[in-house]
């Protein structure tokens, strides 16, 4: 069995070839995926072969002359309902050509009804070696996909898309940093500090000052225990400015987090030129 945790330590790619992970992705827009995963730290890891990516249209696997996809819902309503036969034949086959040897197989299907992603999901995933991805459009899918071929449902937050393609994306970009070898050492313990569930401090860089904006002191005063301590609050203030629902969140009653998490997004709305004044004043105070 492949384990995640043996593999981060394993020094050697040539090693992890071993546990490359395959993505299948099921969807009417095939174009879609390219210009995204032929970019960045996604290209680089299909060009390390961490990971193998192929798209497959879901068109394909239709049998009639004008290649249908969907049809009308029984029981009447608006919109058309994928039909289940193009996606099991497509799901099958896929399976079918990738059985040379044993691996963990878990078949996703995106949709709004599905497991919230988060960290914890896509952690998970990134350990199967074979993750099928079936991407919805239209209204929905005839519900025997779900009781036939799907694993599991996944959405990527309470907001309405026009289908599975953006979110599938989503889920392949978050999973792929828990790739071992995807990502260096020193992000994934950054990623450990946000797993730790407080926002992050704010950064700077060269020039020290930018129109009228300048680097607070404390980072440019070369003691990092004062410096750490400064990020640490900073973390804190933020955290509980723009998301009190990552501090009461893990305990208290959903309810009571729900309703500060309205009020704090309501009275710390400030405008960005606002902002600009605010760090201005403060750097007039710093350099006098
Ligand atoms: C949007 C499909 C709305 C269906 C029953 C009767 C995948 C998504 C999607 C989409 C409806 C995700 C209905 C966040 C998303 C996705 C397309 C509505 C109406 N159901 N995560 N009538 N947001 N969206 N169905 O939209 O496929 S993951």
């Amino acid at each position: 069995m492949w384990s995640h945790s043996q593999a981060l330590r394993t020094p050697k790619n040539s090693e992890l070839h071993i546990g490359m992970m395959r993505i299948d992705v099921i969807t009417i827009f095939p174009e879609m995926f390219p210009p995204v995963l032929g970019a960045s730290i996604i290209k680089r890891a299909q060009e390390q072969r961490l990971l193998q990516v192929e798209v497959h249209n879901l068109r394909d696997y239709t049998h009639d002359k004008r290649r249908t996809v969907d049809d009308r819902p029984y029981g009447g309503g608006p919109g058309m309902v994928m039909k289940p036969e193009p996606i099991f034949e497509a799901v099958e086959a896929i399976a079918a050509s990738c059985q040379t040897h044993p691996r963990t197989c878990r078949t996703v299907l995106l949709s709004p009804q599905g497991q919230p992603l988060s960290t914890a999901v896509a952690q998970q995933l990134a350990t199967v070696q074979h993750l099928m991805v079936i991407c919805g459009h239209y209204e929905g899918i005839d519900e025997r996909v779900r009781l036939g071929v799907v694993d599991q449902a996944i959405s990527i937050g309470d907001y309405v898309l026009t289908g599975g393609e953006l979110p599938a994306m989503v889920l392949i970009d978050c999973l792929a940093r828990f790739i071992p070898g995807v990502i260096g050492h020193a992000h994934a313990t950054e990623e450990e500090s946000f797993a730790s569930g407080w926002l992050e401090y704010p950064q700077y860089t060269r020039p020290p000052v930018f129109r009228g904006m300048a680097v607070p002191d404390v980072l440019l005063c070369g003691d990092h225990q004062r410096i750490a301590r400064w990020r640490t609050r900073q973390s804190v203030s933020r955290t509980i400015a723009s998301r009190p629902d990552l501090v009461t969140g893990r305990r208290a009653a959903k309810g009571a987090s729900t309703r500060s998490a309205a009020r704090n997004g309501r009275a710390r709305t400030v405008s960005q030129r606002q902002r600009v004044e605010a760090s201005r004043r403060q750097s007039r105070v710093a350099t006098r």
